[in-house]
């Protein structure tokens, strides 16, 4: 039944995985050629980033029809055949279901702009106030306000995000229709479930101005409310009669928002994703950075390790800068690459894994705006410029922040284009891929991708760590310890996070350490991980 508890869920940015016909755009061809790949890390599941037809304003995330492949992808053929091939090798196809905004080439947006129309509702449109004010004063996610004017329709529709990507008005119950429509056309291709982007967000209450706020003003009006839960559970029954799955993407979720959600009574969601863990390197939005204090960290695991029975655990996406130069050390790279892992892999839940993460990828190595490609980073920097932000300062903040980070192509090999493409690829490939490719860490036992697959098998091996109840045991400054423990089955992982070594008073049979040693004498070496029996 809920095979998504032992499985463990690779993404794929299919933009950047692998290009078959040399036009430097990752395809679906291009995946099915490396789907041995993930059976050789013994993945359950792959959730695809969007493959639907799309103008690519935000690379899919912006959606212009939702039964068609966009064709720089492939066909639906080669869709179906991707389904089938994984399906032969036990893994199921998670697809990206968006559905708070499509894209403004939408033909529901299109017919939306004739008042006449039937899809004049499908969207939130509003009256500007006197003197060109914008209907009210809240701000969106990609650091511009959210409104634009139609001069067709002679009013604003709503954009949480980018300009192309209008709100969807869920007001509107033909809304919902067309969605379950579009998730039964999914479903009887054979998909296993959904990851819902920004889910929690869908139901805005009002359109009312709100108290300022120095980001996201407006929030209150739609994050996690009564009208959201109602639409997750008409989807439920939905998916339901496919027994399928989903994640929630679930911005600024709190514990008892992501209960409210996903909690196994509420028939909503499966589980989803948080973000708190993701935020103790920044000041409530990522363009206000602050060091990252491992403590902070783990507390903030614990707490959600303890507050939800079952949830997703991450540590990279395609929105998110690399693990390694963020959680974890460039100098200890390779050690710090296999900690991460342990911790991705140990914690209690499912673990989702981003392509690159089992080979250490790091963030670009770009040294200008002109070489990144994400609409995010092209708006922010427009914002700083216009607060008159110096060049070096706004590079500084857009470098280490930007989603581009993550969405290099993958380094396959140490080829000049690591093997992604013969062609030009749509964004830069990182010039460490001589260092950090698959191909060398094939052939090499003590590599980070060796020690993924080795985890993964112990993974799936000891039903402890897949159902073992887990507790903390130590969350210091540098040290991160806790238990899993099912029956009369005991494992405990001690992670050193830091640059020195550091005492870790636990005793047992070493199972594993990502440093060369035969049993555990209390002290870990720098970026050292042990688990013990
Ligand atoms: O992300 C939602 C979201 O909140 C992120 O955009 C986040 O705010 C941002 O990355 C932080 O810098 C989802 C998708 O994962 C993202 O790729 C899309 O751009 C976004 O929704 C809009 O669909
Ligand atoms: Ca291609």
């Amino acid at each position: 039944m809920e095979w998504w508890k032992d499985a463990i869920i690779y993404q794929i940015y299919p933009r950047s995985f692998q290009d078959s016909n040399g036009d430097g755009i990752g395809d679906i061809p291009g995946i099915i050629s490396r789907l041995d790949h993930l059976q050789e890390l013994g993945v359950g599941a792959i959730w695809l980033s969007p493959v639907y037809k799309s103008p690519n304003a935000d690379n899919g995330y912006d959606i212009s029809d939702y039964r068609e492949i966009n064709p720089e992808y492939g066909t639906m053929e080669d869709m179906e055949r991707l389904i089938a091939e994984a399906a032969r090798r036990g893994i199921r196809i998670i697809m990206d279901l968006v559905i708070n905004h499509t894209s403004t080439d939408h033909y529901w947006f299109r017919r939306s702009r004739d008042r006449t129309s039937e899809y004049a509702d499908y969207y939130y449109w509003a009256h500007g106030g006197p003197d060109g004010a914008l209907p009210n004063n809240w701000t969106g996610f990609f650091g511009e306000d959210c409104w634009e004017f139609d001069p067709e329709r002679c009013e604003y529709y709503l954009h949480l995000f980018a300009k192309s990507q209008a709100d969807l008005n869920y007001h509107n119950p033909a809304v919902l229709e067309e969605v379950k429509d579009i998730l039964r056309f999914w479903l009887d291709k054979g998909v296993a479930g959904f990851r819902c982007d920004v889910i929690n967000i869908l139901w805005k209450d009002s359109l009312d101005s709100s108290k300022k706020r120095l980001a996201l003003t407006g929030l209150d009006h739609y994050l996690s409310l009564e009208g959201t839960h109602e639409i997750l559970r008409q989807l439920r029954a939905v998916l339901d009669e496919y027994n399928a799955f989903t994640v929630g993407e679930t911005v600024f979720v709190t514990p008892q928002m992501a209960r409210d959600l996903c909690g196994p009574d509420r028939r909503e969601l499966d589980m989803v994703f948080s973000f708190q863990h993701m935020e103790c390197d920044q000041y409530f939005i990522k363009w206000f950075k602050r060091k990252f204090r491992p403590k902070v960290f783990f507390d903030c695991l614990i707490q959600w390790q303890k507050e939800l029975d079952w949830n997703a655990v991450y540590l990279e996406n395609h929105d998110q800068p690399r693990s390694i130069p963020r959680f974890g050390s460039r100098k200890y790279w390779k050690e710090s690459g296999k900690l991460l892992s342990v911790l991705a892999l140990t914690l209690r839940g499912t673990p989702f894994l981003y392509q690159g993460q089992e080979i250490g990828m790091m963030d670009f190595d770009f040294t200008r705006m002109r070489q990144l490609n994400d609409v995010e980073s092209k708006n922010v920097e427009r914002v700083l410029r216009r607060f008159h932000v110096p060049r070096r300062l706004r590079w500084s903040l857009i470098s280490r922040t930007s989603r581009d980070n993550a969405r290099t192509p993958f380094q396959w090999d140490g080829s000049a284009k690591a093997g992604f493409t013969t062609g030009r690829p749509w964004l830069g490939v990182n010039h460490n891929c001589r260092e950090i490719n698959l191909a060398d860490q094939e052939g090499d036992a003590d590599s980070i991708w060796s020690w993924y697959k080795d985890l993964a098998a112990l993974r799936r091996e000891r039903d402890v760590l897949r159902r073992g109840d887990f507790t903390p045991l130590e969350a210091g400054r540098q040290v991160f310890a806790y238990r899993r423990a099912l029956g009369e089955e005991q494992l405990t992982v001690a992670l050193n996070f830091s640059n020195r070594p550091a005492r870790a008073d636990y005793r047992g049979k070493l199972v594993r350490s990502n440093y060369p040693r035969r049993s555990f004498d209390g002290t870990l070496q720098p970026w050292e991980a042990v688990i013990l029996e």
